[in-house]
């Protein structure tokens, strides 16, 4: 094991889970569900009956595409940068409605992950040869100033797949000013909200009936024993989870079925009986609070995209 082990600790994935698995309440960040494993698992959850998101928002892209091509001004040159795309399925429904009305633009998305951006890069040229594609990899808000210092085109944004619900309230509205601080006036930018609902139907989003997001969230510990020599046994573990309708928190948790030691290199971390991990908060919004946050971090909201049950909504805002 000794050699196995070497290097792990300098990771910042072995840093920030003995932080967090060192306070109070037990935290992981949700970034790092995504390994090629959580990779394929987050596709079957957007797959399930039970997730509704990405279904919604597909069909706000697929019937709604030319007015929200309208409310982007496609007419000039413009840099059409996605942050954090996926495997690309949403936007390549714009590119192919952009390109049919042979709009100048080129397509930037930026994602922390090298395969991401190969991948995608590969299925632009593939599916539409003639989109100018280039993507950039790292931080966001490094990429986006180094594009504004680069040529200074207007820049349209897209921030698709409620992503935004990902981090707290006072996260997102730190992260839309600074994005606001990327951006010049008259940009815009694309975001995905999921709206509030009846609570059962966010529960079950969460917790759906087939148990995909419960492995998606037992696959971290199986990450963290693959990765940085952990031995987690994940059959002590199991998933909770929570929607607040007062706050429209939507939490998730694995919950310790028993008083155990878990054991990293170099780091032993107890847990007792019923103590649990904070997973991923899913935060859902209302329209006012979307304006709000607008409002208060230097948009204006222009348009708002529903799906057919007004469950989620793809909201343009221009800086
Ligand atoms: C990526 N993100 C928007 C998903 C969500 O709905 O919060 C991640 C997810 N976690 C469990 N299911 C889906």
């Amino acid at each position: 094991m000794g050699n196995f082990t070497t290097g792990v600790k300098e990771t910042r994935f072995y840093n920030d889970v003995i932080s967090g698995l060192s306070g109070f309440p037990k935290q992981l960040f949700s970034k790092y569900f995504y390994d090629a494993i959580g990779d394929k698992l987050f596709q079957q959850i957007m797959n399930c009956d039970d997730y509704y998101l990405t279904k919604c928002e597909m069909e706000i892209l697929e019937l709604q595409t030319e007015a929200i091509i309208d409310s982007i001004s496609a007419d000039d040159y413009f840099e059409l940068v996605e942050l954090g795309p996926g495997d690309g399925t949403k936007s390549i429904k714009l590119l192919k409605e952009l390109t049919h009305k042979k709009a100048d633009f080129t397509y930037i998305p930026i994602d922390i992950s090298h395969s991401v951006i190969d991948n995608l890069e590969a299925l632009v040229a593939d599916t539409l040869p003639e989109v100018k594609t280039s993507g950039m990899n790292g931080d966001f808000f490094d990429m986006l100033n180094q594009l504004r210092n680069s040529n200074g085109a207007r820049r349209v944004v897209l921030c698709l797949g409620g992503n935004i619900g990902n981090m707290t309230v006072g996260e997102s509205h730190a992260f839309c000013g600074k994005l606001r601080q990327s951006l010049s006036k008259g940009d815009k930018i694309i975001f995905g909200f999921d709206l509030v609902k009846n609570p059962k139907i966010i529960r079950r989003a969460y917790d759906d009936s087939e148990g995909i997001t419960k492995r998606f969230n037992l696959n971290l510990l199986e990450r963290m024993n693959r990765e940085l020599c952990s031995d987690f046994d994940v059959k002590k573990f199991e998933h909770y989870c929570s929607y607040d309708p007062e706050t429209g928190s939507c939490k998730s948790y694995l919950v310790c079925l028993q008083d155990l030691e878990v054991h990293f290199p170099e780091a032993v971390i107890p847990f007792k009986k019923d103590e649990y991990i904070h997973m991923e908060i899913s935060q859902k919004y209302t329209l006012s609070q979307i304006s709000d946050m607008a409002h208060k971090t230097g948009f204006v909201v222009d348009r708002n995209f529903f799906d057919s049950k007004k469950w989620y909504v793809d909201s343009v805002w221009e800086a």
